[in-house]
């Protein structure tokens, strides 16, 4: 399923008309993120809201090497208690749940992370039903990697890693 997801990334494009003037909310948002559940893992996931969508740029390291991981972002704005603070998946999509980026049941589901050899991950990704100030708001949510493949049973695999995602300055 993820594997897709990327696939349809590298086929994606910005869209060419020049942006509007800017409203006075911020368009980015950033997480840091920290182990949980005894993980090693550290690293930044960085939004920013598109005329169609969120991009969404994150770095990670302290992965175990060559695993793949859940990532998707939760409704609450809080990490503590290895990252079952965060809550639920944010946020379950009415009707089929289906989008054009990758079939997912939830907004906030994000492609699987994958480590390399040396542990660390890093990408990019594009999905249009997130933004910050319209529909499927990210702000004072968390961003969360699981300890499992992201597969139905994947949803309550310890979480490994958890950051809040703040508003941050554009
Ligand atoms: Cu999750």
């Amino acid at each position: 399923m993820s594997f897709l997801g990327l696939l349809s990334l590298s086929s994606f494009s910005r869209a060419s008309t020049p942006e509007q003037l800017a409203p006075p909310t911020p368009h980015h948002a950033h997480a840091l993120v920290v182990a949980e559940s005894g993980s090693k893992i550290s690293g930044n996931v960085d939004f920013t809201e598109e005329p169609d969508g969120m991009e969404v740029h994150y770095k990670l390291t302290g992965l175990e090497p060559n695993t793949r991981h859940g990532f998707h972002v939760h409704e609450k704005g809080k990490c503590d208690d290895d990252g079952k603070a965060a809550g639920k998946h944010f946020v379950k999509l009415s009707g089929s749940g289906t989008s054009s980026d990758f079939p997912s049941h939830y907004a906030g589901d994000l492609p699987e992370i994958v480590s390399d050899s040396f542990g660390n991950s890093e990408g990019t990704v594009f999905v249009s039903r997130l933004s910050m100030n319209k529909a499927n708001p990210i702000a004072d949510r968390s961003v969360v990697i699981h300890g499992g493949e992201d597969d139905v049973s994947s949803k309550s695999t310890p979480r490994i890693a958890c950051g809040v995602i703040r508003r941050a300055p554009d």
